[in-house]
């Protein structure tokens, strides 16, 4: 930066409290192009004099003021210390900010403190911290609303808003992290991308870039039960060791003679954890009619290792009535990057059998980063592919990729058509990795389990304890 912010930064500050100035003390540069002042309790009446450093403010101000707003600007730049006025006044608090933004680089960064009606620009110290001291009237309460931006206050980076009260003592100090900006808000394209994330992509905030394809909220990608493995994962809890079971049984008692439409409920179910987070989890459960049981079947185990954690299980939907078998096997593998870097790889394989034969075959390979207070992962990168056969024929394929940095996830599928076979293309950007996964489970709500949808925007349990 950060000369010219700086001198920017400085004169923003001086204009602010150009007409007067409180302290009687030298005091650094740093300080002395940071924040307002007692007398902004003067400026605050003054609005005007923010936005004309020559004229001359025309509500009464202290003798002491020295009215030449350039020429105190010149000696705070040479002399690092600012005129001397009257001390503030006792009912004036002096407050202290100490403000980590997050992480980007520029050299026209701004940082802007509003507190009611009083404003001040923040001086950056170094790295992300920037500091600002400022005079507000003890015992009172306003928004406290921090703003930062780049481009000279141009683009909106991140805010930060609380309520503060200042309370009777003459001095207090305020810090905030960087972690409680939120960035998430100011998107000014509306691609769903940050302007911070672009800035720090590269790419332009203002300008809307996915204008070659289509852009959706989420994948459209039926049948694949791509993230089984998460309805297994989210049953672990993390005490270590667990044992669960879980037994019911809704026999039919008394429905003569019309038992067949009559609903039963069986179900068993098992969780197993040892020590390390070793597991099996199996759960069997027949429902349906009478006349039209339907049997779900659903078994997994996991290993963890030195250097993954590894899943391996099936689950079966099974009507003889309906003639209709339904196998999902998978496998799936976590493995550390780094402290909050996970990759999550794995194959799921579904075929059914319903007269005809059908099978999906997914292979995935994500980037997930660790979700801060979450056992999730927020996919950030990678590439699925599935393949879909139709009597052992291959009808369609779908790939979805991300590399590193990119917007969106892209996503491409060819179709084939009949009546004449054709090969159809659709591809479309996608904002968030929605793939949803159903699984025709228990629908009453007094069993231990519903049904599960998988996580929304891809995101996965990527296993933060065990790796
Ligand atoms: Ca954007």
């Amino acid at each position: 930066m950060h000369r010219t912010a700086l001198l920017l930064l400085f004169i923003a500050g001086t204009l602010m409290v150009g007409c007067s100035s409180d302290s009687s003390e030298p005091r650094p540069l740093i300080d002395s192009s940071s924040a307002t002042t007692g007398a902004d309790i003067t400026v605050a009446d003054a609005p005007d004099l923010t936005t004309d450093a020559n004229q001359q403010p025309t509500v009464e101000l202290d003798s002491t003021t020295d009215s030449d707003v350039g020429s105190i600007g010149d000696d705070l730049l040479i002399n690092g210390s600012e005129t001397e006025t009257n001390p503030p006044t006792q009912n004036l608090a002096q407050i202290e900010f100490t403000i980590t933004v997050p992480v980007f680089m520029s050299d026209s960064l701004q940082l802007r403190i509003e507190w009611g009606e009083f404003e001040a620009t923040a001086t950056w110290v170094g790295d992300e911290i920037w500091s600002a001291t400022v005079f507000y009237p003890v015992n009172t309460e306003n928004l406290l609303t921090v703003r930062f931006a780049d481009n000279n206050g141009a683009i909106e980076l991140g805010t930060f808003e609380q309520v503060y009260r200042t309370g009777t003592s003459a001095s207090e100090a305020f810090q905030i992290a960087a972690s409680q900006f939120d960035t998430q808000s100011w998107d000014a394209d509306e691609d769903g991308i940050s302007n911070l994330d672009e800035l720090s992509a590269g790419t332009d905030p203002l300008v809307f870039e996915g204008e070659s394809l289509d852009v959706r909220d989420s994948v459209i990608f039926l049948g694949s039960h791509l993230f089984i493995t998460e309805s297994f994962s989210r049953r672990l809890p993390a005490e270590r060791p667990y044992n669960f079971s879980f037994d019911v049984s809704d026999l039919v008692e008394g429905c003569e003679p019309n038992c067949a439409d009559f609903l039963r409920n069986i179900r068993s179910v098992s969780i197993a954890v040892d020590e390390i987070g070793n597991a099996n989890v199996v759960d069997f459960h027949e429902r349906g009619s009478v006349s039209f049981p339907l049997n779900i079947t659903q078994e997994a185990s996991r290993i963890v290792s030195d250097s993954s954690v590894q899943w391996d299980g099936e689950w079966d939907n099974f009507s003889e009535v309906a003639d209709l078998t339904t196998t999902v096997t998978f496998t799936n593998e976590v493995a550390a990057i780094d402290e909050t870097t996970r990759s999550y790889t794995g194959r799921t394989i579904r075929s059914s059998i319903s007269g005809s034969s059908e099978r999906y075959v997914s292979d995935y390979t994500i980037t997930g980063s660790s979700i801060e207070n979450s056992t999730l992962c927020k996919p950030i990168a990678g590439s699925i592919v599935t393949s879909y056969f139709n009597e052992g024929d291959l009808v369609y394929t779908g790939t979805i990729t991300k590399n590193t940095g990119d917007l969106f996830w892209t996503v491409s599928f060819e179709n084939l058509d009949q009546n004449p076979p054709t090969w159809r293309e659709e591809d479309y950007l996608a904002r968030f990795l929605n793939v949803r996964y159903w699984q025709n489970d228990a629908t009453s709500d007094d069993l231990a389990f519903r049904g599960f949808v998988s996580e929304p925007e891809g995101k996965f349990h990527c296993d933060l304890i065990d790796l």
